[in-house]
């Protein structure tokens, strides 16, 4: 039988150094792919959009296994997956949100949990149980994080002599969870989407845990964003609320990346969840298109996309008074309270924008 990378489950190779799976030696446990991610943070071969997710479905779906559904909690709308019954007939799924210590500490997990599961009922999605996880990376075993007991009571609990594995979209935090459930750093994490490569086995005594590789979607900054980008969207610490009050009709930017305008408005309040590295700019709607043609790739930076023209327009018009966010795939969001007409965002062309009721 091939010999697979415990790091990523690819099939290890010794001939192309490169292509996937390669190992210079052939006792190795890890292909040389995961030994560079965890020692040196270097994708050497980025499969952002290489993996089918057909196939991972496929794979999964012919497990006999309870699903741990993992949802990026900070890019939620866009770790969604559409039909995921359909895909996973008959399975018991039960969703676990990580991240939440991205998110600001003032917020109930109460309140996360009642917007998590609006929006699967909106999407049609049923789940048998909920987990939210705080810190898994650098926290994981503290004593007053019980999130880790918390998984392992739900897979207690809905298991019923089933194997367990876990799913999700590529970068989620599916490798992570799963090392803590290990308790050792097995499997290879990383910040860039798409590392782990095939399916890995792992025996727990009672049942065999498997990890898989992510899904992708094409309609996020994750994945049209090179390497450098990237580390500039991730956040790598609690996200600030960045709050503005607008009087009339006013633009932000998020950095070079996309722009808010806000229109027809009296007494607004606008408020940035994005990464903290990222530069917010605000400023007059009237002049936006001017700053914009002059100053994108300089002042608005990071930018993505070759033109303002090229970026690509949502608009939205707000009729009541709920508060509403506006939810830009791989980036972070705006949420928008108070007296506000017509809502525009730019964003690259590749992307998507989701309008949906504030989350926090
Ligand atoms: N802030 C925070 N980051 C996390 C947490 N869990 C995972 N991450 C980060 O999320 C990124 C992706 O983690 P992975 O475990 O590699 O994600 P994955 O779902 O296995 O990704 P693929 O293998 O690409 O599908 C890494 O940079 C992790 O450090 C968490 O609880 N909090
Ligand atoms: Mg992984």
């Amino acid at each position: 039988m091939n010999k697979r990378c415990k790091g990523c489950g690819a099939i290890l190779q010794y001939e192309y150094s490169d292509k996937l799976g390669y190992s210079p030696k052939h006792d190795a446990d890890y292909c040389q792919r995961c030994f560079r991610i965890s020692h040196y943070d270097d994708v050497t071969i980025s499969m952002k959009t290489g993996i089918d997710p057909d196939t991972v479905l496929r794979k999964v779906s012919s497990l006999n296994a309870l699903i741990l559904w993992v949802v990026d909690l900070f890019d939620f709308e866009a770790n969604l997956i559409a039909g995921l019954n359909r895909h996973l007939q008959g399975k018991t799924i039960v969703l676990v949100a990580t991240k939440r210590d991205l998110l600001p500490e003032t917020t109930g997990n109460q309140k996360l949990a009642d917007f998590m599961m609006q929006r699967l009922q909106d999407f049609g999605i049923a789940i048998a149980g909920l987990v939210i996880c705080g810190d898994l990376v650098k926290h994981a075993f503290d004593k007053e994080n019980h999130s880790l007991q918390e998984v392992e009571k739900a897979i207690g609990y809905y298991r019923e002599g089933r194997d367990v594995a876990v799913i999700g979209m590529a970068n989620a935090g599916k490798s992570t969870l799963l090392n803590g459930l290990l308790k050792k750093n097995t499997l290879t994490t990383s910040r860039h989407p798409g590392t782990t490569l095939d399916l890995v086995e792992m025996d727990m005594g009672d049942y065999t845990l498997y990890d898989t590789p992510g899904l992708t979607r094409k309609d996020s900054y994750l994945t049209v964003g090179d390497e450098s980008l990237l580390k500039q969207l991730i956040p790598d610490r609690r996200l600030k609320a960045r709050s503005y009050q607008l009087y009339e009709d006013q633009s932000l930017a998020v950095g070079g990346l996309a722009r808010l305008d806000l229109l027809g408005g009296k007494k607004v309040t606008c408020v940035g969840y994005f990464a903290p590295s990222l530069k917010l700019h605000r400023g007059k709607a009237l002049s936006a298109d001017a700053l914009w043609h002059t100053h994108m790739g300089t002042l608005l930076a990071p930018s993505l996309s070759e033109s303002f023209e090229s970026m690509k327009r949502f608009s939205y018009t707000k009729k009541s008074k709920e508060k509403l966010d506006v939810v830009i795939h791989g980036l972070g969001w705006f949420c928008i309270s108070g007296d506000v007409k017509d809502i525009h965002i730019y964003v690259d062309k590749a992307v998507s924008v989701t309008f949906r009721k504030a989350m926090i």
